[in-house]
């Protein structure tokens, strides 16, 4: 089976999404995701520019091969364009060897260790009261897992809190928005939402709180040990990850597990992380790690050190990667959880696809390869917008992360 044929699809269902579809001299088609929010064209770019022209020709089953000529044949290795676009072409060729077995991609991949992928949903609002209203909306879904964002008295807006609560899109104007941060406003709110929450809620349903990346360490510290009586599942990138020994001084406070990861792009990226067990969960994803191949890697690496997986997937991961992630998710024997945002009915009808959500948990379904499909006449529809990511500043003007 060579491939014959690739080409790289941009359409904007409501946001923009980025595919790759591979064809090969047997007819069969695979896809792979390639969107990298804000950064979309620069992915189609490199795929159009650097990778099609040298995978025409090649063996569409020497998935491990290909990898590894993408990866150490790119002298400027790894960063988020590279491997997004790495990413595209190991989920395709992953769609194609499953459909080429006529089988679903989990099988491939060792096939299913649990009987579906319990997933989290998002739960916000402008403030307590209302993110707890969101919560038992999520509940009465059948939600086994969710996590809370609460506005902060004080501040016009903040990170995870949207007027539309199914599909929040942080990506919005050509030039990022600016958006004002204080920490010492928010760090009482979310020990008052957990209380809240719990009260509400009870303690059947795991809690989870994404920081995205706002605190120091020792804020961070803090932050943890005020959650422990409310025993969030867990505390999500309370500080940015660059210095990942920095994490020691995190675990020296808290309890609270921690989780990691969404915007890595390599194993090397949570070596130390995972090595040392800082972490509890692993965030990264099949789109921008590198694609099913390099995830697993990660995933063995981090089941030595009892480190879970906690894949990321906002809705600017498209159901291409939904797809892809809940067959890893699948059969991989340290799976944690996986994030579930749904997309738009626009989006979900651009990539029709096989997986189902029932009682709180996802299957990816019996589909031959990942089971995620692509209408391009319906893409066609959806020309591509430009759209940046926010950025941050403090109160004083000084930029922070957002
Ligand atoms: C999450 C993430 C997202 C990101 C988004 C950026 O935990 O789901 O933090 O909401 O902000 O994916 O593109
Ligand atoms: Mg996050």
């Amino acid at each position: 089976m060579k491939i014959k044929s690739a080409r790289v699809v941009v359409t904007c269902p409501g946001r923009n999404f980025v595919t790759l579809k591979i064809e090969t001299d047997t007819g069969l088609t695979g896809l792979g995701d390639a969107t990298l929010n804000g950064r979309e064209l620069a992915v189609a770019s490199y795929l159009s520019d650097h990778v099609i022209p040298a995978l025409i020709g090649r063996d569409a089953q020497a998935i491990e091969d290909i990898w590894q000529y993408l990866y150490r044949g790119a002298y400027w290795r790894r960063g988020p364009v590279t491997m997004t676009a790495i990413a595209a072409v190991d989920v395709a060729l992953w769609d194609l060897k499953a459909k080429q077995a006529g089988l679903p991609l989990y099988q491939i991949l060792g096939g299913a260790c649990r009987t579906g992928v319990m997933v989290y949903g998002h739960a916000n609002g402008a403030n307590i009261a209302e993110t707890i209203e969101e919560a038992r909306r999520y509940q009465a879904m059948g939600y086994k897992a969710i996590r809370l964002q609460s506005g902060v008295p004080g501040l016009a807006s903040t990170y995870g809190v949207s007027t539309d609560k199914l599909f929040y899109e942080p990506a919005s104007a050509i030039l990022p928005v600016e958006n004002l941060w204080s920490t010492v406003k928010y760090l009482p709110t979310v020990p008052r939402l957990f209380e809240a929450a719990r009260e509400a809620l009870g303690w059947d349903v795991h809690l989870l709180h994404d920081v995205h990346h706002r605190l120091t360490p020792i804020e961070a510290g803090r932050l943890g040990k005020e959650l422990e009586p409310y025993r969030p599942f867990w505390l999500e990138d309370p500080t940015p990850a660059e210095n990942q020994a920095s994490f020691r001084l995190i675990r020296q406070h808290t309890t609270t597990p921690l989780a990691v990861g969404e915007v890595f792009n390599s194993i090397w990226d949570a070596k130390q992380l995972i090595e040392e067990q800082l972490i509890d969960y692993i965030r990264a994803t099949v789109v921008h790690a590198g694609g099913v191949t390099h995830l697993r890697r990660i995933a063995t690496l981090a089941d030595l050190y009892g480190v879970r997986t906690g894949c990321h997937g906002a809705t600017d991961l498209s159901p291409v990667s939904m797809g892809a992630a809940l067959h890893f998710d699948l059969s991989t024997p340290n799976f944690g959880i996986q994030e579930y945002m749904r997309h738009t009915a626009e989006t979900d009808a651009v990539f029709p696809h096989a997986y189902r959500f029932e009682a709180g948990d996802l299957h990816p379904g019996d589909a031959p390869g990942h089971g995620v499909s692509i209408d391009e006449d319906l893409a066609a529809k959806f020309p591509y917008r430009p759209a940046s990511l926010p950025v941050n500043r403090l109160e004083d003007g000084s930029m922070w992360n957002w």
